[in-house]
């Protein structure tokens, strides 16, 4: 129904314009063909003048009235270090800009209603001049050259790469339809090497090499985390992507770069401000200071709810805008706790599992963090008025299959105790070997003997005096989980440490 009133409507205003066409041609052959050229030509030089007016006024104004809601301005002012280089290239592009914009309407609309058909007026008719080809040619190409070179300036000093000197955190951003994988280094602060050949969509997303130890202490945020960094730290981020062109676009610092599939890219930047610091910088707007839900008065207000985020600027499908990340700017200190409380993608999803490279071999890290744990263990027991003695169980201790030879493996944490017996020289103490309860009580009762003592020969191999170290073994008899399952049979096969005198 509307939209036959609204034909209707079209019909007839087509058919009023035909109507006053036939009265102003009727009127016209009554005065005279020529009048009313002049007069509509007039009347039509007045109106653009008009226009001219109307439209400059209402460009100016809505710039003046949007100003603080464009980046660069007032509220929105650059959270990076080199953004303010950017900003100010753009202001002066934008004002050389301006002033052409406003001086080439003026004139368009001037002359028009300057020369607007006259009575005696005659057009005057020229091929070409020299001179007015040489100015319009001149001053733009000097106008453009200054702000070429002054963008490439610009370019050069946000564009470079770190240098082996530079103190950097690199992160990694993989693009993919519709998400970002982010990669920290860890605490080695190196990013691990990867492969595409790796590719495992179901265990390895990202194709790791966790033959390479800088990847597994690599942390990957998983699709709904915030990206936390730390400011006044120059950041790196290397860019990439999985599937099709994306764009890794972070507004406030004013950086902006193509992920492309198979071409690494990276920029660098410095976030100076924190998330904190820049809501502070809104606060002392009024557009920021109304409530985030306009039905709701006592919402929060806007500046408390502001977040840096990261976009996808690229139109890569129909799920493009889920690809928003939230950004935390924080202080250092905050960021270091933060990563500490991280866990690496190896060590939670891949160790020790069957597509792990390294099962059953004791890495670095492990080794590091084993070696914590007893010297705090001892330094406890050590230093301690009330604990006379304790047990602690010696995780990393392996025998050969149905032996008491002791693995390869065993020799970083037998290494560690040894060093910690001469540490601590008044220390004296009992291996104990257990076993699991199958098979024949007797066999078990002499290979946990067996086993015991042979840890007691390897550290007495390494200095530690004979007379401190007593070994026993207790067969099954001291079980601590059930030999039901392979689980509960597999804590009981194992060896203890118990320091008896100190
Ligand atoms: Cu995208």
């Amino acid at each position: 129904m509307n939209i036959l009133i609204g034909l209707f409507i079209i019909a007839l205003l087509a058919i009023v314009a035909i109507q006053i066409g036939k009265v102003s041609e009727l009127a016209a052959k009554i005065r005279g063909e020529e009048e009313v050229e002049r007069e509509n030509t007039h009347k039509t030089a007045v109106w653009l003048l008009v226009f001219m007016v109307v439209f400059l006024v209402g460009c100016i104004a809505s710039a003046w009235y949007y100003k603080n809601s464009m980046l660069g301005y007032g509220p929105l002012t650059s959270a990076s270090k080199h953004g303010f280089d950017v900003d100010s290239m753009f202001n002066i592009t934008l004002f050389f800009t301006g002033i052409v914009f406003v001086i080439t309407h003026i004139l368009l609309f001037w002359y028009s209603y300057k020369y607007r058909q006259q009575d005696g007026n005659k057009a005057v008719f020229f091929a070409h001049d020299n001179k007015l080809e040489l100015i319009w040619t001149v001053v733009p190409a000097v106008v453009m050259a200054f702000l070429v070179a002054n963008g490439l300036v610009v370019w050069n000093e946000i564009m470079p790469d770190v240098s082996p000197e530079d103190q950097y955190l690199e992160i990694e951003a993989t693009g993919y339809q519709f998400a970002w994988d982010i990669r920290y280094p860890g605490n080695d602060s190196k990013l691990g090497t990867k492969d595409f050949r790796l590719i495992d969509p179901a265990t390895n997303s990202l194709g790791m090499d966790w033959t390479d130890e800088k990847a597994l202490d690599d942390i990957i945020l998983s699709g709904s985390d915030k990206i936390v960094i730390p400011v006044d730290t120059m950041i790196r981020v290397r860019i990439t992507a999985k599937d099709v062109l994306h764009n890794f676009y972070l507004p406030h610092f004013r950086v902006k770069m193509d992920a492309v599939p198979g071409l690494p890219s990276y920029f660098i930047f410095t976030p100076v401000k924190t998330t904190k610091q820049f809501r502070e910088q809104l606060r002392a707007y009024p557009e920021w200071n109304v409530p985030v839900d306009p039905s709701d008065p006592s919402s929060k207000m806007r500046w408390e709810e502001f977040n840096y985020e990261l976009a996808c600027a690229e139109l890569c499908g129909t799920g493009h805008y889920s690809m928003r990340r939230i950004v935390e700017v924080v202080s250092k200190e905050e960021y270091e706790d933060w990563l500490s409380k991280q866990r690496s993608f190896y060590a939670d999803n891949v160790r020790n599992k069957d597509f792990d490279p390294n099962k059953g071999k004791l890495l670095g890290f492990e080794i590091k963090d084993r070696e914590v744990e007893l010297n705090g263990e001892f330094e406890t027991i050590a230093t301690s008025d009330s604990i006379k003695s304790a047990t602690i169980e010696m995780k990393n201790v392996f025998y050969e299959v149905g032996g008491a030879k002791l693995d390869e493996q065993s020799k970083f944490e037998l290494d560690y105790i040894a060093k910690l017996l001469s540490k601590y020289t008044t220390i004296s103490i009992q291996i104990a070997g257990h076993t699991d309860a199958t098979g024949d009580v007797a066999a078990n009762q002499l290979l946990s003997e067996n086993r015991a003592s042979e840890v007691k020969n390897y550290l007495v191999s390494k200095g530690v005096a004979s007379e401190r170290i007593k070994s026993v073994g207790f067969g099954s008899q001291k079980p601590v989980d059930s030999n039901d399952t392979e689980e509960g049979r597999e804590k009981n096969r194992r060896t203890e440490l118990t320091i008896i005198s100190k």
